[in-house]
């Protein structure tokens, strides 16, 4: 878009579904439209006040430039019409913002009744969305019906987050310990970014999401599969499934490509582990821990424990900084991840991108 138009756009961005402009990203929810005009109110006023103040300081630089060595003194030193001017026009024009930003914030602060609701848990870095009328659960991804006002429910497991849909706007704090709110109402089918907008350590520009607004009609079927969909599955399904639906929580501490993160990354893993090649913080060795008559006689069992009690054994060369998994991963959901581990050399290429769909046919 050119420059040229998208500024004259903007100066008109007050109709509702606007699409995106020089400044503001397209408007998808019930909320953007007032959050828009309050934007362009002030806006309006600061192309004003730039124009006249650049004008006469212009015009008054030019007039009363200095033509002679003749000294002038005596300027007037109050002029009361202009100063009872510059103190009533501001006023009205904070009173007039106020008015237009408050109709906005009332509307956003208050959810209307009988919202959908969904359970929203930050962490470092990632987003979870719990959806407790299905007992669905997505991460990095959130779902909502189209015309439906959604509430959020907010929480966070580490340190301040902040959630933040631009096409929607609305932006909310994650606060640990507290829970916080927003809601909207999508007003346009497509997929929209949602960011974390609180710097929250080393990898907070990769705690994104993705919002897919779907028909309403939809919707209920598609949470219902959602919340079930490995129940079914044989041994073989699960790799695929692990991948593409439970990678994600993993991501952005374990890499698929032999790079060390905050975490080992998952590459050769299973390897590592079946040999008990790995050391720990404690000094142990992982095969010291192996045999018939322990806790970890399969090694799958080290796998389980790594997962849902993370602090148990440090891996040697990183810090115990792993989240545990108890009550948000299902039995078998532990089994798809650890068939993953077994499967990645089938499921990953050299450079460590997925290959597979969630259904197991070839990614393109
Ligand atoms: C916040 C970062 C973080 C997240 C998220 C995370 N891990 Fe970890 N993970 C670590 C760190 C750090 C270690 C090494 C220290 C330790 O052993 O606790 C580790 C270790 C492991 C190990 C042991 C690795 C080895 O080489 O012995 C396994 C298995 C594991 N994670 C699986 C997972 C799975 C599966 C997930 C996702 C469901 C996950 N992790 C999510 C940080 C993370
Ligand atoms: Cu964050």
């Amino acid at each position: 878009m050119n420059l040229m138009s998208s500024i004259i756009s903007n100066l008109f961005v007050t109709t509702v579904g606007n699409p995106e402009t020089f400044w503001l990203p397209e408007q998808a929810s019930t909320v953007a439209q007032s959050v828009d005009v309050t934007f362009a109110l002030i806006n309006w006023i600061c192309y004003f006040f730039f124009a006249a103040i650049v004008s006469a300081l212009v015009y008054f630089a030019v007039k009363y430039r200095r033509t002679s060595h003749v000294m002038v003194t005596d300027g007037p030193t109050h002029n009361t019409t202009i100063e009872i001017v510059w103190t009533v026009l501001p006023l009205l024009l904070v009173i007039v913002i106020f008015v237009v930003g408050m109709r906005g914030y009332l509307d956003l602060m208050e959810a209307p009744e009988g919202c959908y609701e969904v359970q929203v848990t930050a962490q470092k870095w990632s987003w979870t969305f719990d959806h407790p009328t299905y007992g669905a659960t997505e991460v990095a991804e959130l779902t909502v019906p189209l015309g439906v006002p959604v509430r959020l429910l907010m929480t966070s497991k580490d340190l301040l987050h902040s959630l933040w849909i631009p096409s929607f706007r609305v932006k909310m704090d994650v606060i640990p310990g507290r829970y916080t709110s927003l809601w909207f109402e999508a007003t346009k089918l497509g997929v929209y970014q949602l960011n974390c907008t609180e710097y929250c350590g080393k990898d907070h520009s990769k705690m994104l999401a993705k919002v897919h607004v779907i028909p309403a009609d939809e919707f209920a079927a598609r949470m219902v599969k959602l919340a079930s969909e490995y129940v079914d599955m044989s041994i073989e399904q699960l790799p695929a499934y692990a991948i593409n639906r439970l990678y994600n929580r993993c991501q952005s501490c374990h890499t698929l490509d032999g790079a060390k993160s905050t975490g080992p990354s998952f590459k050769g893993l299973w390897d590592r582990v079946n040999a008990g090649q790995v050391g720990f913080t404690s000094g142990e060795k992982l095969s010291d821990l192996f045999g018939s008559n322990t806790v970890y006689g399969v090694p799958e069992n080290y796998i389980r424990t790594s997962i849902l009690d993370p602090q148990k054994h440090i891996v040697k060369g990183f810090l115990g900084s792993m989240p545990s998994f108890q009550g948000q991963l299902k039995d078998k959901q532990i089994t798809a991840i650890i068939e993953m581990f077994k499967n990645l050399d089938t499921l990953t290429d050299e450079e460590g991108n997925i290959i597979v769909n969630r259904d197991g046919t070839p990614r393109e």
